[in-house]
C-alpha cells in the first residue's frame, strides 16, 4: 500500500498553525509543524492530533523545532516571518524575513531534496524568489501563494455584490501580491456569464480597489497580526492539488522565464498545479492595459529583489 503523504509546515503562528488545521481535516497526510518558539509547534500539534477523534480525520501530526523530522516531505508549506501589524507594507519585512526563509529553506531542501515549496511569507514574490535562490530547485517546484487569497477576496466580495453563490464566481487575479495586482475583469464570470451583466463598472472598481486593499482591511481591525483563515486555505488549496495531482487551474506566484514578457521574477499567473508542482504556466491572452499592468507590477517585484543581497 502507498505511503501517506507528508506535509511539513513551517512556521506554526496563524498562518501555519491554521494551515495544518484544514490539511488534517482534509487528510492530506502526515503533517509536521516546525517553528523556533519552543514547545509551541509540539503543543499546537498535539491539541490538533487530539481534535482527530472529534473531527474524524486520521492523520499523524508532529509538531517540533527539530528539521530531522520532516524528512521525506513531499510538500513543505513556508509560513515563517513576521506579519505586517498596521502602518506596515508588506516590503516592510522584506530584510528580516528573507533572513528567515533563507536558513528555512537550507534545513527543507537538507532533508526533503524532492518536496514541493510553497512559499506564503511576505513579501509573497520576493521571498518565493529567495526560496528559489537558496533551494536551486527547479522552478516546477517554487510556487507562491498570493494569487488564490487574492482571487477569493474579489470572488467573496463579487458574490456578495451579486447576492449569488461563491461557488459560481470564477475569477482571475494576476501580478504581484501588493499594491499592484491586477484583477482582471475580462476573465471574471458567474457561471460563464460576464460579471459585468450583473454588476455595474464602477461598482466592479470599487471592489477591484478593496481586493488590491483586502490584506491591510484585516490588518487594520486585528492590530496584532494579518489574516491567516484564507490564506492558509489557500496554501493548502495548492498543496492538494500537487498532492492528488488534481491539475488545477490556480493563479500562483511563479519565475517567469519569458512568459508575459517577463523573466527573472516571481510573479502571479495562472498555472496548472498537479504532481510535481507546476505543470505548465498559462499565458492568458490580455488587454494591452492589462498587459502593462502585469509587467509594472512585476516590475515592482524585480526592484525589491535588487534591494536584497541575494543571488
Ligand atoms: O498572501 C500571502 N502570501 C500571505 C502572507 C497572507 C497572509 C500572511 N502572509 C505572511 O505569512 C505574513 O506576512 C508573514 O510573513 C507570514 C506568516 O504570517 P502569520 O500570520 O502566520 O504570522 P505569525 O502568526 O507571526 O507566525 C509566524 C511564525 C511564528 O510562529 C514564528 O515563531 C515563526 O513564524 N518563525 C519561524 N519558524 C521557523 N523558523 C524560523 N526561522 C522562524 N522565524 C519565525
Amino acid at each position: 500500500m502507498a505511503e501517506r503523504h507528508k506535509i511539513t509546515i513551517v512556521g506554526a503562528g496563524n498562518v501555519g498553525a491554521t494551515a495544518a488545521h484544514w490539511a488534517a481535516s482534509m487528510e492530506l497526510g502526515d503533517i509536521v509543524l516546525v517553528d523556533v518558539v519552543e514547545g509551541m509547534p509540539q503543543g499546537k500539534g498535539l491539541d490538533l492530533l487530539e481534535a482527530g477523534p472529534i473531527g474524524l480525520f486520521d492523520a499523524r501530526i508532529e509538531g517540533t523545532n527539530d528539521y530531522a523530522a520532516t524528512a521525506g516531505s513531499d510538500v513543505v508549506i513556508i509560513t515563517a516571518g513576521l506579519a505586517r501589524k498596521p502602518g506596515m507594507s508588506r516590503d516592510d519585512l522584506m530584510k528580516t524575513n528573507a533572513g528567515i526563509v533563507k536558513p528555512v529553506t537550507e534545513q527543507i531542501v537538507r532533508y526533503s531534496p524532492d518536496a514541493v515549496l510553497i512559499v506564503v511569507s511576505n513579501p509573497l514574490d520576493v521571498m518565493a524568489y529567495v526560496a528559489s535562490v537558496t533551494s536551486k530547485f527547479p522552478r516546477n517546484r517554487v510556487v507562491g501563494m498570493a494569487g488564490i487569497l487574492d482571487t477569493a477576496r474579489f470572488r467573496a466580495f463579487i458574490a456578495e455584490e451579486a447576492k449569488v453563490s461563491v461557488e459560481d464566481i470564477q475569477a482571475l487575479v494576476l501580478g504581484g501580491h501588493g499594491d499592484s495586482m491586477v484583477p482582471l475583469i475580462s476573465c471574471t464570470t458567474i457561471s460563464g456569464i460576464p460579471v459585468t451583466e450583473f454588476i455595474g463598472r464602477e461598482k466592479l472598481e470599487q471592489i477591484v480597489q478593496r481586493t488590491r486593499d483586502g490584506g491591510i482591511e484585516i490588518v487594520n481591525l486585528l492590530k496584532t497580526g494579518s489574516a491567516y483563515y484564507a490564506p492558509s486555505a489557500a496554501a493548502v488549496q495548492m498543496a492538494e492539488s500537487i498532492l492528488k495531482n488534481k491539475r488545477r487551474v490556480l493563479p500562483c506566484s511563479a519565475l517567469l522565464d519569458g512568459e508575459y514578457g517577463i523573466s527573472g521574477v516571481f510573479c502571479g499567473v495562472p498555472v496548472i498545479l498537479g504532481a510535481g508542482g507546476i505543470g505548465k504556466i498559462i499565458e492568458v491572452p490580455l488587454l494591452p492595459e492589462e498587459l502593462a499592468a502585469l509587467r509594472k507590477s512585476a516590475d515592482d517585484v524585480k526592484t525589491n529583489i535588487g534591494k536584497l543581497d541575494i543571488s
